[in-house]
């Protein structure tokens, strides 16, 4: 069966900060316990149901290096919901999630959903940030915020969930408009079954010249 809605969410943050082992945790539940850091765009899809309805995600899984800036500004565009994660344990993370929103409201589209992520909770005994901070931070600008641990699994199901929520009755109220086609979508998802995830590795060479699948609404 068709998802009824394909959304795209984009994570990025500092190096180091767990974007990878989140997206893992919520598309694969694994933590990898050794860990490369990511160069270009990685990408896992899963399918959940909202209100009754399917809903597939692709997740794109950004470089915090951002050595390939060309390349990962497309995800920005292209995403429905923008994942800010910081590291609580790492203070200089939470310093530059400033940087990091300025540019993802620059190169996003105008609807798009924010959330800010202090990740490794389950560290918070070396917690270099406090929870209120972060809550503070995310309320100024806002940004749905929630503390989680990809190690652990905490908040990682609410993250997505939850905001998969907010973005389909986005769409519902039209505040967001995904009607881009879905070029492409086969080639880069590489499964359309139900409630299965996949994970993929995209070369920035082969992301520049593809077409990547558009955050989109499909018939139900
Ligand atoms: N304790 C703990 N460690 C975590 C958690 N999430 C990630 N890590 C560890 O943090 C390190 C970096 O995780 P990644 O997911 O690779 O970080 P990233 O943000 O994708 O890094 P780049 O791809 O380099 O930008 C790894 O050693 C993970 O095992 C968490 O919730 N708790
Ligand atoms: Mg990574």
């Amino acid at each position: 069966m068709t998802p009824a809605h394909l959304f795209s969410y984009t994570i990025i943050g500092d190096p180091g900060v767990g974007k990878s082992c989140l997206e893992q945790q919520f598309t694969a539940r694994a933590f990898p316990e050794e860990h490369e850091p990511t160069i270009g765009v990685e990408f896992g899809t899963r399918t959940i149901a909202v209100h009754d309805k399917r809903v597939k995600l692709y997740i794109w899984d950004m470089e915090g290096r951002e050595t390939y800036v060309s390349v990962t500004q497309q995800c920005y565009y292209r995403a429905a919901c923008i994942i800010l994660v910081y590291d609580i344990t790492r203070r200089e993370t939470f310093d530059h999630i400033a940087v990091w929103l300025s540019r993802a409201r620059k190169l996003s589209r105008a609807g798009v959903t924010l959330v800010l992520i202090g990740n490794k909770c389950d560290l918070s005994h070396m917690r270099a940030v406090g929870y209120e901070e972060g809550r503070k931070f995310a309320k100024r600008h806002k940004l749905v915020f929630m503390e989680a641990s990809a190690k652990t699994t905490q908040n990682v199901e609410e993250a997505f969930v939850v905001t998969t929520e907010t973005v389909y009755q986005k769409v519902e109220d039209g505040v967001i408009d995904l009607s881009e086609k879905v070029s492409g979508r086969r080639a880069w998802s590489g499964s359309s079954r139900p409630g299965r995830s996949r994970r993929c590795t995209i070369s920035p060479s082969a992301l520049s010249s593809a077409r990547a699948p558009s955050t989109s609404t499909t018939s139900a």
